[in-house]
């Protein structure tokens, strides 16, 4: 009998919703770790997809199959990934930049952020620099997460930092940015205050960025 992990990588390569949403729950009930569902099962099978698009054997539409698997797995994962009372330690606004759709890694992100105690304002995809801007003086924000996980749209991190500059709120949050593309060189470059390869050192960060502003 085949390993429920391996099921799940399955199902979410062939987009398969009803089945991933019976397999994630299975894996739930075998006590295996939300986390471990997560990376094993989930992630590596976009990896996958990827890989897959990449050689040619899968196309755009494929690839959106997947993704809606991908999003009803970790719907389920999401309340088992939040960690349990923990009080709110600061506000992030999250988003990906403009001209770029997706959407799952930025969305773990705030998943993973909200676990950390963090009250999450979500501007969703396609987001112009302005937009970022606008609502980091609106909702006094601690902490910046831009996403972006095509090469033609990390560029578009340096606009948002810039119109968080135009609008003078610059010195009041923490800029962070992640996404496959990115590198921590790219983010000094840019000015980013720090790059998150992924959604557990991107909590790290925002964790630590919180506790030094309260010293
Ligand atoms: Co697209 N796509 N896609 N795609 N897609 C990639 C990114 C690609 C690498 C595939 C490939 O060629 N191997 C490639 C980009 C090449 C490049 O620029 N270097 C690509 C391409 C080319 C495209 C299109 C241009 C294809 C086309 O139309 N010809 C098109 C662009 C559309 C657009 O955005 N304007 C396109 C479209 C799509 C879909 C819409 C079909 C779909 C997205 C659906 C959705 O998100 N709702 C899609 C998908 C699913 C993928 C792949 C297969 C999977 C992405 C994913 O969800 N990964 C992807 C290949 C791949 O990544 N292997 C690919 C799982 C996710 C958990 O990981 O998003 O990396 P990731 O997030 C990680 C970290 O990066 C980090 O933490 C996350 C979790 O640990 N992170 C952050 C992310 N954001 C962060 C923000 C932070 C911190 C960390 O803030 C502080």
């Amino acid at each position: 009998m085949k390993a429920i992990i391996e099921i799940i990588n399955e199902q979410i390569l062939q987009g398969l919703n009803n089945e991933i949403e019976v397999s994630v729950q299975k894996a739930l009930e075998d006590k295996i770790p939300a986390g471990e569902i997560l990376k094993d099962g989930l992630i590596a099978a976009m990896g996958e997809v990827g890989r897959r698009f990449e050689a040619g054997d899968y196309f755009v539409p494929e690839m959106l199959i997947s993704a809606r698997a991908m999003k009803i797995g970790l719907g389920i994962l999401h309340p088992y990934l939040i960690e349990e009372g923990v009080e709110a330690r600061g506000k992030a606004v999250i988003g990906t930049v403009k001209g770029d759709l997706h959407d799952i890694g930025k969305n773990l992100v705030g998943i993973m952020l909200e676990g950390a105690g963090f009250e999450v304002v979500d501007l969703g995809t396609d987001v112009a620099p302005e937009m970022f801007a606008k609502v980091v003086r609106e909702e006094k924000a601690d902490i910046l997460c831009l996403s972006a996980l095509l090469t033609t749209t990390m560029e578009q991190m340096s606009d948002v930092i810039e119109a968080v500059e135009d609008i003078g709120v610059r010195s009041e949050v923490k800029i962070l940015v992640g996404g496959a593309p990115l590198t921590a060189a790219f983010a000094e470059e840019i000015g980013a205050d720090g790059y998150a390869p992924d959604a557990s050192v991107a909590t790290v960060l925002a964790r630590n960025i919180l506790m030094h502003e309260s010293t």
